[in-house]
C-alpha cells in the first residue's frame, strides 16, 4: 500500500470505520487481481488528489471567459481559478492530439454516455436517421441500442463486420448511400482492429453525413500514434472517456470542428447538464499533461505490444480470436470457435474466482443472450500500468487458457486452487500501483 493510500484509508476511518474497511477491501481485490477488463486503468495519485479536492465544491456553470463560439462565460462569481483551470486542461487536451489548429473541445463531460448524448443532441434531431456498428459486432450501447436513448430518440441503421470480423466498409457505404444518414458514427467498445477514420471520412461525404467517432477505447493510441488519427481524417465529432487508455481520472471529453463549437457547448451546457465535477476538470487538466509526455506515449506502445504478445500466444495455444489477433488494446476471444462449450459469463465467473478479471462480451452472429455470450474481451492496458512485461501477459494467457478448457470439460474446480497459485506469483512482478 502506497502512502497515499494509507492516509486515505486513515482519513475515511476517522468518519467512517464501515466505508474505510470496504475501500481497503477493494484496494486488496485490486491488489491480488490480474485486471484484464480492457476499460479499465488505473490514474495518478496527483489526479486523485485533484479530483478528491476541494476543487469539488464549487458551481461553474459556463464556460470560461467569453469565447468566439458564443457562450457567455459563467452563471456564479469566484470562478476565476477553475477558468483558468478548465481553459488550461482544454488547450492541453488539443495539443495532445494534435489538434490545435481545427478542432475545439469540451472537457465537462462526466462520463462516455453523456458525451454521446450531447454529441448527438448538438448535431442531431429526434427521429434522425443514423448509420451506426451493430452492438454485436462491437459498437457501444450509445451507439443506437433499442434500450438506451440512441436506439430511442433516433432511427437506427446499423452496419456489420465481414466474415473475417473487420468492419465491412462496403456496407458501411452501401446503407449510407440507400439510408440517407444525418451522421455516421464509427467507434467500437470490442473491436480489435484499426477503424479506418479515412474511409468513414470519405463514405460520410459522398453521404452528406455528419462523422462521429466515439474514440473512447482508443483514445491512448491515437496520442501516441498507435492508431491512425480521426482529427487528421476531418471527423467532425470525436468523443472519448478520459479513464480508459488515456488512464486519467474518470470523465470524458468532446473535441469537435471549430465551425461546431457553439453547437457542442450548448448541448453540453445548457443542453443536457448542470453543474460540471469541476475537480474532475482538474485531474484532466494533469491527465493532459501526463498524455503529452514522452512516458506516457512510450506507455501505450508497450499496452499495444503487449496485446499483439498475448494475441500471438492465444492463437499458439488453439484459442481463436475475432479477426484472429488484434492492432490496439484488447482482444476478443470466441469460445465455440476455440472448441469451448461454455458461455462467458461462466468464464468471467471463473476467473473471478481465481482472481483474473475480464469481461464477457458478445460475438459477431452472437447466439447467446447478452448476459450470457459466446466471447470474452481481454485489455492489457491496466496490467501494463502496473508492470507487466510481455511474457507476464503470456503467462496470464495460459492461465485463462487452462481455466477455459478446464470449465468445458467440467474439472475447473480440481485445478482452481493451482490457477490461484499461478496469479499470485506473477502477481509479484507488478509494481506498487495497488
Ligand atoms: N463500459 C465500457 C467498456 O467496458 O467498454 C464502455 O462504456
Amino acid at each position: 500500500m502506497t502512502e497515499y493510500q494509507r492516509n486515505i484509508l486513515d482519513t475515511v476511518a476517522a468518519a467512517s470505520p464501515y466505508v474505510a474497511m470496504q475501500l481497503e477491501r477493494e484496494l486488496r481485490r485490486q491488489h491480488q487481481t490480474i485486471e484484464l477488463i480492457a476499460s479499465e486503468n488505473y490514474c495518478s495519485e496527483a489526479e486523485m488528489a485533484a479530483a478528491g479536492s476541494w476543487a469539488a465544491w464549487k458551481y461553474t456553470e459556463g464556460y470560461p471567459y467569453q469565447r468566439e463560439t458564443g457562450n457567455k462565460g459563467r452563471y456564479y462569481g469566484g470562478t476565476e481559478v477553475f477558468d483558468a483551470v478548465e481553459q488550461y486542461a482544454c488547450e492541453k487536451w488539443l495539443e495532445a492530439f494534435d489538434a490545435k489548429e481545427n478542432y475545439h473541445v469540451n472537457v465537462q463531460l462526466s462520463d462516455g454516455s453523456s458525451a454521446n448524448f450531447a454529441a448527438y443532441m448538438a448535431v442531431l434531431q429526434p427521429g434522425d436517421t443514423v448509420l451506426s456498428m451493430d452492438l454485436n459486432h462491437g459498437a457501444h450501447l450509445t451507439h443506437g441500442s433499442p434500450v438506451n436513448f440512441s436506439g430511442k430518440l433516433y432511427n437506427m441503421v446499423f452496419y456489420t463486420t465481414d466474415e473475417n470480423g473487420y468492419i465491412d466498409l462496403e456496407d458501411v457505404r452501401r446503407k449510407a448511400l440507400a439510408c440517407h444518414p444525418k451522421a455516421i458514427i464509427c467507434g467500437a467498445s470490442a473491436y480489435a482492429r484499426v477503424i479506418p477514420f479515412d474511409r468513414f471520412r470519405e463514405i460520410a461525404d459522398e453521404a452528406g453525413a455528419y462523422l462521429i467517432c466515439d474514440t473512447s477505447h482508443i483514445s491512448g493510441l491515437i496520442v501516441a500514434g498507435d492508431h491512425p488519427s480521426p482529427f487528421k481524417a476531418g471527423a467532425d465529432i470525436i468523443t472519448t472517456t478520459t479513464h480508459k487508455t488515456l488512464r486519467s481520472e474518470r470523465g470524458a471529453m468532446i473535441f469537435c470542428r471549430k465551425e461546431l463549437a457553439k453547437k457542442i457547448d450548448s448541448a453540453v451546457f445548457p443542453g443536457s447538464q448542470g453543474g460540471s465535477l469541476m475537480n474532475m476538470v482538474f485531474a484532466k487538466a494533469i491527465g493532459a499533461e501526463l498524455a503529452c509526455g514522452a512516458e506516457y506515449k512510450e506507455y501505450i506502445h508497450r499496452v499495444v505490444k503487449n496485446c499483439r504478445a498475448m494475441a500471438e500466444r492465444f492463437a499458439q495455444l488453439g484459442m481463436r480470436m475475432v479477426t484472429g489477433g488484434t492492432d490496439n488494446h484488447l482482444l476478443l476471444i470466441d469460445l465455440p470457435a476455440s472448441g469451448a462449450d461454455v458461455s462467458g459469463k461462466a468464464v468471467q465467473d471463473a476467473l473471478d474466482s481465481v482472481n483474473i478479471t475480464l469481461n464477457k462480451n458478445c460475438v459477431p452472429d452472437e447466439k447467446r443472450s447478452p448476459m450470457q455470450t459466446s466471447g470474452v474481451r481481454i485489455g492489457t492496458a491496466a496490467m501494463t500500468t502496473r508492470g507487466f512485461s510481455a511474457d507476464d501477459f503470456r503467462a496470464a494467457a495460459d492461465i485463462v487458457t487452462d481455466a477455459i478448457r478446464s470449465l468445458a470439460s467440467g474439472g475447473f474446480a480440481a485445478y482452481a486452487g493451482s490457477y490461484r497459485e499461478r496469479v499470485a506469483e506473477i502477481i509479484t512482478h507488478c509494481n506498487g500501483v495497488v
